[in-house]
């Protein structure tokens, strides 16, 4: 290896050390989880994104060890007032903005909960960043207040990205919704 190469390598290392790391620059504020009845395929999760710097932050991919699986969906209304939601393969969230996860918009869609949380309980993600690298958020799980959009009144005709399991658990959620 000559020294030129050396040289090369000793500033690459360097570079990297010194930039700050994505996750620093993301503060996450009210981050929570809906509580669902009891057998509940799906649940969904919530908070506030605000990223604090100069580059903009993408979030590629939400996991937890108390779901089998975790995306980020939007929901959305069309012309008539039809609801809808799908998958979105990232949020951006641009430098120095924030971005807000509530009912009736963006929201982590979570399957498969391995037990059944309730009020109060706290659960762990991961978000999988877009300098590679990761950050934990904490949520707390909390009952869903007033009667919220959230999963109500959707056009299920375009979930076209649902398989039994996941159609089912947001009929879960309608009902805890009726019943609340
Ligand atoms: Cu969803």
């Amino acid at each position: 290896m000559n020294n030129r190469y050396l040289a090369i390598i000793s500033l690459a290392v360097t570079t990297l050390l010194s930039t700050p790391l994505y996750a620093a620059d993301l503060d996450v504020s009210d981050a929570w989880v809906a509580e669902a009845p009891p057998m509940a395929a799906v649940m969904a999760g919530y908070m506030t994104l605000h990223n604090k710097g100069k580059t903009g932050i993408k979030i590629f991919n939400v996991s937890s060890p108390e779901f089998k699986s975790a995306e980020i969906h939007e929901m959305t209304t069309d012309a008539n007032g039809m609801m809808s939601m799908s998958p979105i393969p990232h949020l951006e969230i641009k430098a120095g903005k924030s971005v807000t996860l509530a009912p009736g918009g963006y929201h982590l869609m979570l399957y498969g909960p391995k037990t059944r949380y309730k009020q109060g309980d706290k659960i762990a993600f991961k978000f999988v960043l877009s300098d590679n690298t990761s950050m934990e958020v904490k949520a707390q799980v909390r009952k869903k207040v007033g009667h919220a959009m959230d999963h109500g009144h959707m056009d299920h005709e375009h979930m076209q990205h649902g398989d039994m399991p996941m159609h089912e658990g947001h009929e879960q959620m309608d009902h805890s919704m009726h019943n609340n």
